[in-house]
């Protein structure tokens, strides 16, 4: 790898006011987010989903190596290809994989093998974590930390969607391999998970859960 060069950091600072309350203001805002399983069919613009990829790929990670690509569906076909392969895997899931102990915990959500909003929500956001990357050479190169940089990066995904006036769910039909197939990726490409998004159906119902408080989550010493 060449030689990077350093430049001085742009670093804005706030008044202490002002960081306090924007905490609060970023903290009440991600607040209001909830995983979305009724959606509308309402198109959604393309740019939007765009700028929200775009404050994805600026997620921190492992050597910069970036290990990630996100394939946007809005095709009807492939929606409906990646609709049937994911409920084959759930029905397995819910009939005979999943142990007793993970179905009572799923039990209060309410979830089954039907993925309707598969097909029904505007855009499937299939995220493929790299566990190596590809020189134009052939070569293969190592990536890091690439579980965690992905995820960091798909928090940035879901946070940017929402900010932005979207509904999500993250979906992980288990195993999805079948993505590969269908989306024509390359086998060093695994997939992370599938994040449906688009505006939430009129009559969108959400489970009446709550958040643990900030004593169970955090502890200072
Ligand atoms: N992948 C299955 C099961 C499922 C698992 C968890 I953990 C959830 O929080 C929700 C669902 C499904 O999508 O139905």
């Amino acid at each position: 790898m060449s030689e990077i060069r350093f430049i001085p950091l742009e670093f804005e600072e706030f008044p202490s006011e002002d960081m306090a309350r924007r905490a609060e203001a970023f903290y009440a805002e991600v607040r209001r987010r909830r995983t979305v399983r009724d959606f509308s069919d309402r198109p959604v613009a393309r740019q939007v989903i765009e700028s929200c990829l775009r404050a994805a790929g600026t997620a921190p990670n492992g050597a910069n190596m970036q290990p990630w690509h996100f394939v946007v569906v809005s095709d009807l076909e492939v929606k409906r290809r990646i609709r049937l392969a994911a409920e084959e895997e759930e029905k397995a899931f819910y009939s005979e994989r999943a142990p007793q102990e993970w179905l009572e915990a799923l039990a209060p959500l309410g979830t089954d093998w039907r993925k309707p909003f598969l097909e029904i929500a505007p855009y499937l956001i299939a995220v493929m974590a790299q566990s190596y990357s590809l020189l134009p050479s052939g070569k293969k190169v190592k990536n890091y930390y690439v579980q965690e940089s992905v995820g960091i990066a798909v928090g940035f995904l879901i946070a940017a969607l929402h900010h932005a006036g979207l509904a999500t769910l993250t979906h992980t039909p288990s195993p999805m391999g079948f993505l590969n197939e269908i989306l024509n990726r390359p086998a060093n490409e695994r997939p992370y998970l599938l994040l449906v998004v688009g505006y939430p159906a009129a009559d969108a119902s959400v489970p009446d859960i709550a958040k643990k408080p900030l004593d169970e989550i955090a502890t200072f010493l």
